[in-house]
């Protein structure tokens, strides 16, 4: 159902128009957002979804000359200039400036909810061809992904590839200087710590890059029998439990800039230098992403002498808590797992396996960008619960 409008008026001086719904609540909109966000063809394209409007022919300052129910859904506003604007009463009701209003519009475009996890983790499963193929099992394969960080999708073909299609299936895969996939294999001379038979431990992928991959996908072609397990940990929850138990080595990890380097030469050549706190936060504190990776961090170091001492003992106070029993998870992935997770929030990690002459342990892996999955995420969104 949606909401009809009982009452429309200026007031503020004709600065606001006031909206009483039939329900009995009102909503105030501000006249330069009315004018803003004109719909007439003249100031919005439709087929762009797009303001055609100038910010330059936008007054600031603007007050209603009349305002009128053309009928019980739709408003409508002469301006002094009398252009006019036709707004639709469901097009306003959510776009309410209320505190509960923008709350609940805010959590349908970003869906903020987190699941955090520790060892106990009931590591949620999907198999691989539901995701190809099931709109619905696709939609919740990637909100749990945004949930929970992490969803292992079981089946997939044990040959290289099924990243591409995976790729498809959500828009594009994100290209880095190891390729639009990467394989995860003893190399000689490897170009990365990661092409090693050594451990792993706790990271994020590639905190070099200033906006590092958001989504990691790591699909397991071949396993060793012995070694190779892979740990996760939630870094989110993680960090709260840092800031609990020692605020100070936060606040340290949350403002330190962190050299980080990667030279070599893989899909082409680099030379990649970047710096990164190593808890990002938003503007209230909370965690939003994690960049560390201890393999990649620089010897260059940009802070005074005497802060580099408590800022090591910050990071050890970090991994600690990362690899307590508590927080981590195990897993062992077997031919035709892939493991998607937030690579912003989980940090994942592998046991040592040995080392032989022939290929034991394979993995294929790829990143995606948050904006390609959240994008595939709101249009399966709305084709699932069939809303436009
Ligand atoms: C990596 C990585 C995990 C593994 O390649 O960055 O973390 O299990 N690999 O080999
Ligand atoms: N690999 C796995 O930060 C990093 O170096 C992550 C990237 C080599 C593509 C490893
Ligand atoms: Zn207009
Ligand atoms: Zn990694």
């Amino acid at each position: 159902m949606s909401p009809a409008v009982r009452k429309v008026e200026a007031s503020g001086e004709g600065r606001f128009v006031c909206v009483q719904w039939e329900d009995g609540s009102e909503s105030s909109y501000p006249c330069v957002w009315l004018r803003d966000s004109c719909q007439c063809p003249l100031c919005f394209l439709p087929s762009a979804g797009a303001r055609r409007l100038l910010l330059e022919d936008l007054d600031i300052n603007i007050a209603v000359k009349q305002v009128a129910l053309a009928d019980s859904k739709k408003i409508s506003i002469t301006w002094p200039d009398e252009h006019t604007s036709e707004y639709e009463a469901e097009w306003l009701k959510k776009r309410c400036f209320s505190e509960e209003a923008r709350a609940v519009m805010q959590a349908d475009l970003f869906l903020p909810e987190r699941q955090y996890w520790g060892s106990d983790l009931q590591l949620p499963e999907i198999a691989f061809e539901e995701i190809m193929y099931n709109d619905e099992s696709a939609y919740k394969w990637l909100c749990t992904l945004k949930k929970v960080g992490i969803v292992l999708l079981t089946g997939a073909a044990t040959r290289q590839g099924e990243l591409i299609r995976l790729g498809h299936r959500i828009g594009f895969l994100r290209l880095t200087f190891y390729g639009p996939t990467w394989q995860v294999q003893d190399k000689a001379d490897a170009n990365n710590v990661a092409y090693t038979t050594g451990r792993l431990c706790f990271h994020t992928d590639y905190p070099v890059l200033q906006h590092p991959p958001g989504v990691q996908f790591l699909h397991c072609i071949k396993q060793t029998a012995a070694g190779g397990e892979s740990e996760v940990v939630d870094g989110f929850h993680v960090s709260n439990k840092l800031k609990k138990q020692n605020p100070e080595a936060y606040q340290i990890l949350t403002s330190t800039a962190v050299d980080y380097t990667d030279v070599g030469v893989d899909y082409c050549d680099f030379a990649v230098h970047c710096k990164q706190t190593i808890i990002d936060t938003d503007s209230r504190g909370q965690a939003i992403r994690i960049n560390f990776n201890n393999a990649t961090r620089d010897t260059v170091f940009d802070i005074p002498a005497e802060k580099v001492r408590p800022f090591y003992a910050a990071l050890k106070e970090f991994n600690d808590l990362l690899n307590s029993a508590e927080h981590k998870f195990t897993y062992k992935l077997k031919p035709g797992d892939i493991l998607t997770f937030d690579n912003w929030r989980v940090l994942h990690g592998r046991q040592s396996y040995p080392s032989c002459t022939e290929v034991t342990r394979h993995l294929e892996g790829a990143y995606a960008d948050w904006d390609v999955v959240m994008s595939r995420l709101q249009l399966l969104r709305k084709r699932v619960l069939n809303r436009d």
